[in-house]
């Protein structure tokens, strides 16, 4: 009886872990509107080991830079009018309808693409996720100083931003550096140091949305994800479910096709 009690206890309590685990995973980054962070840096497009072609025109440049935002949030958050900014370039890109939905609205767990230049021949990474966006900046040279630099989200509504820094950069003031950057504008957060990056793979954090950040091949496999959705919810895990049902059906068919051909050759 003791026994039972203990085991329907302890089944409880795995059952709540399973359940609690995505509310104690909110181990956020510094957001803008509530909900957008900046979740993948692609610093250095090409190297001696690594190349990663971002717009898929046969050759990783340069300007196959991207820079990714995601939105960790349960609503819709419009980033219309935001604004990144370099301390080289200064602002070097304002968001306004993207490309394939002309929507600025960024869903929740939905990603936001920025390609910094899209080559001759090249195109827009295909979104995974219907509800992500990408962005070409047509920028003709690159924005992010491979051996070192900051990145800076702007929104403009609430004169906020937020910033990250990597391969060593000393961290930016841009109320008072950057030309043109608002001069009340205050950062929510830190600025978040990244770390250092490998030539042809991205920086990003992992999971989507969390203060970790790893290079991308160590947790994801490939060299960056501009059109990949690895999404943290629990409905992300609704096609796996799908996945090994299907291919328990096809086992099944299979199974029977082979026990019927069976049969027949006996008769
Ligand atoms: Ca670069
Ligand atoms: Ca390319
Ligand atoms: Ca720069
Ligand atoms: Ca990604």
């Amino acid at each position: 009886m003791h026994k039972k009690y203990a085991f329907t206890v302890l089944l409880t309590l795995a059952l709540l872990l399973v359940v609690i685990q995505p509310a104690l995973a909110a181990d956020t980054t510094a957001v803008l509107d509530g909900g957008v962070c900046i979740n993948e840096v692609l610093i250095d497009p090409t190297g001696s080991t690594y190349n990663f072609d971002t717009d898929g025109n046969g050759t990783a440049s340069a300007t196959d830079e991207f820079v990714e935002l995601y939105n960790l949030s349960a609503s819709a958050i419009d980033i219309s009018g935001w604004e990144l900014w370099d301390a080289g370039v200064n602002n070097w890109y304002t968001f306004q309808g993207a490309v394939d939905s002309g929507t600025t609205m960024l869903q929740p767990n939905a990603y936001a693409v920025v390609v910094i230049g899209v080559q001759s021949g090249g195109s827009l990474p295909t979104m995974t996720n219907p509800a992500s966006l990408s962005f070409d900046a047509g920028r003709g040279s690159a924005v992010m100083n491979d051996g070192g630099d900051n990145v800076v989200l702007y929104d403009p509504g609430a004169d906020q931003y937020i910033q990250l820094l990597y391969n060593g950069d000393a961290v930016d003031d841009p109320p008072t550096t950057y030309s043109g950057f608002s001069a009340t504008a205050t950062r929510v957060g830190s600025a978040e140091d990244w770390g250092n990056d490998e030539d042809g793979i991205s920086l990003t954090h992992s999971p989507s949305g969390d203060t970790n950040v790893v290079q991308h091949n160590s947790t994801y496999g490939s060299g960056a994800s501009p059109n990949a959705v690895i999404l943290t919810n629990t409905s992300a895990q609704a096609p796996t479910r799908t996945f090994w049902a299907a291919l328990a059906a096809a086992g099944l068919l299979i199974y029977t096709a082979s026990k019927r051909r069976r049969s027949k050759d006996v008769a």
